[in-house]
This record gives structure tokens, sequence and C-alpha cells, in this order.
């Protein structure tokens, strides 16, 4: 039986052909700034987001920690929406590496501009000064939603005037995009920092950008530095995220289809699903979540729940809709003589 694995849109493998572009890659040494194929996926990573410069990186978790100490002074807070992965995901980088406290605010994941300035703290020095905003998109722990656009452009907005820096946590900005029919740029205006995944729905086997000013990317260059990041014959790695962006970004439509599908065919065997998927990812509550994991894992499908009572399944390119059809069959097998 073949595998089906839904535990995250990180577990792709890289196709023949971005095999084949990681084999052909020139490369130099990118900490001499001398690898051409990594300052081509710098240049087209800065320009399909509309900003200055660009700098990749291995993760995800580095992009954002860099970008964060880029942005903040030690003892700053930063607003963030709840459950964010910058204060639930990464080890508690943001404390250790930048020094500062994350703040969350509003409500699944989300916030309204009145959220950022009611915790505005006022001057005076008891308290610690709230320095940069930061919103994930699409937002992971909430089931790959995606921020509302005119509440971003009302939060970038009030963010500015108060003169707060603002971070986006794009680790899947472009399914955000695929799904709101939105063009990056335009998602991204006035942030100062953005990161995005190559290695997550766009199937590189590693990297992240950071994008930003030259003046940001400069100080996120040095962030790297300081968390061992930066990296000698990049260009291999490099290679596949070029490929990844350049072919792989309008798939994601597909992943999108496949969660809907596969949520219509999860509530149809019982099962709470909640919220609608908007994107890749699709959240779901079972009585016995022990009892359905050891289930489907004896047939070969990998789910990992979030918490006591929730599942998340993510589709990505390796997880075709006969995949999906396939798991349903499995789960409805899994479920037989169990309560959903
Ligand atoms: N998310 C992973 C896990 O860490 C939970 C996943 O499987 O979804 N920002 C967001 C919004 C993310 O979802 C992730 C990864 C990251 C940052 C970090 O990326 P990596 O794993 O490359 O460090």
């Amino acid at each position: 039986m073949k595998t089906i694995d839904l535990r995250s849109d990180t577990v792709t493998r890289p196709t023949a052909a971005m095999r084949a572009a990681i084999a052909a890659a020139e490369v130099g040494d990118d900490v001499y700034g001398e690898d051409p194929t990594v300052n081509r996926l710098q240049a087209l990573a800065a320009q399909r987001l509309g900003m200055a410069a660009a700098i990749f990186v291995p993760t995800g978790t580095m992009a954002n920690q860099a970008a964060l100490r880029a942005l903040t002074q030690p003892g700053d807070v930063v607003l963030a929406g709840a459950g964010c992965h910058l204060l639930r995901y990464e080890s508690g980088a943001a404390a250790a590496f930048s020094g500062v406290q994350i703040q969350t605010i509003g409500s699944g994941g989300f916030f309204a501009p009145e959220d950022v300035v009611a915790a505005l703290p006022p001057h005076d020095h008891h308290y610690a000064p709230v320095t940069t905003v930061a919103i994930e998109n699409t937002h992971n722990s909430s089931g790959g939603r995606v921020f509302p656009f005119e509440q971003v452009r009302a939060v970038v907005d009030t963010a500015r005037e108060h003169g707060l820096k603002l971070h986006f946590d794009g680790a899947r900005l472009w399914n955000a995009v695929i799904a709101s029919d939105i063009a990056a740029p335009r998602w991204v205006e006035g942030f100062d920092s953005v990161s995005f995944c190559l290695s997550k729905g766009l199937g590189a086997p590693v990297g992240s950008l950071v994008c930003g000013s030259a003046d940001v990317i400069d100080r996120v260059h040095r962030a790297r530095k300081m968390l061992g990041g930066g990296m000698r014959q990049a260009g291999l790695l490099a290679a596949a995220g070029l490929h990844a962006l350049e072919h792989h970004v309008e798939h994601l439509a597909e992943d999108h289809r496949n969660a809907r599908r596969l949520a219509q065919g999860l509530a149809a065997l019982g099962l709470e699903v909640d919220p609608p998927p908007q994107t890749n990812m699709v959240l779901f509550r079972a009585a016995d979540v022990g009892r359905l994991w050891s289930a489907l894992l004896e047939r070969d499908v990998l789910i990992n729940p979030v918490d006591r009572r929730t599942f998340r399944a993510v589709t990505h390119r390796d997880v075709t809709a006969e995949d999906i059809e396939d798991v349903l069959g499995r789960v409805g097998e899994a479920l037989g003589g169990q309560r959903a």
C-alpha cells in the first residue's frame, strides 16, 4: 500500500527536473557573495515581491528570527497573532536570540488595527516598548487561513502611523497569493521584512528568503552569520529554489482543491472539519485522536494531531487527487466501528 503523507507540505521530494537543475547549478562561495545561482535566486525573490533586496537562508525559522533580530532591540515587544509560529514553534528563539517578548493580539491568528492600538503602552519606562508587528499569512495553526487582505492593509497603515516596524511571516505566502488572487507585491507592501519558504508547498528540499530594503537585508545578513547560516556553495540549494519559484507556484491551486475535497470527504464520514479549508490545510476533530491516529498509521496514512482533539492534514505536490480518494477510503475503514 502506498504511504500517503499528509503531515506537512515540508515532506515533498525534489522532482527529476528539480534534481537536474541542482546538478547543473553554477556555484561559488556565497559567503564571499560569489555564488551566481544564489545571487539569481535572491534577485528573483526580491523582484517577485517588489522589494529592493533578498537573502537566502536555510530555513523559515532562521528567516523569521534573523528578520526579528534586524528589526528589534532586546526588551522590545513584538505584537503577533495568536498561535503564531514565531512564538509557538521556534523553540523560544525570539526570546533567546533577539531578547524580545511576543505579545499575541486578536483571535484565531488575525487581528485588526484596533488590537494593535489597544496593545500600545503609555510612554512610561515601566513598560516595554511595542516596536514591531508581525503577521503570519497563511496562518498555520488556524488551519492555513488567509489573513483578510483589507485588514492587512489597515494594520500596515496603523503600524506606520505609530512608528512600528512590520514583519510578514510568509512561509506560505504563495498559498495566500494563489487563494486570494492578489499579487505578492500588494500583500507585502509597507512591510520592512518578509520571509517565505521554498521548502513547503513549492517543493524545494531546503531554503527560505527574507526580502526587504537593502538596509534591512544587510542587517539580516549579519544575523544570518551569527546564527551560522552563511553557506558556501549554496547554489546547489538555490537552484532547487529557483526551479520551485519558476515552476511550482501555480500548482498550489491543485493542493487547495485537494484540501477542499479532503474536507468534504472527511465531513461526509462524520468528522468535524473546522474551519473550512482556504488553502492546503484541513483541521478536523475526532473523539479519540489516539485511536484514529494508530488506525491510520496501520493503513499507511500519516496525519499529525496538533492537540488532543484535532488533526492537521496538509496537501502538497506529492499527493494527487487519487491519493485523496484513497485516504478517504482508508479513513473510512479506520473509523469502522469507531465513533467519529
Ligand atoms: N512549519 C512547520 C512546523 O514547524 C510546524 C509545518 O509543518 O507547518 N513559519 C510558518 C508559518 C511555518 O509554518 C513554518 C514551518 C515556519 C515558519 C518555519 O519553517 P522551517 O520549518 O523551514 O524552519
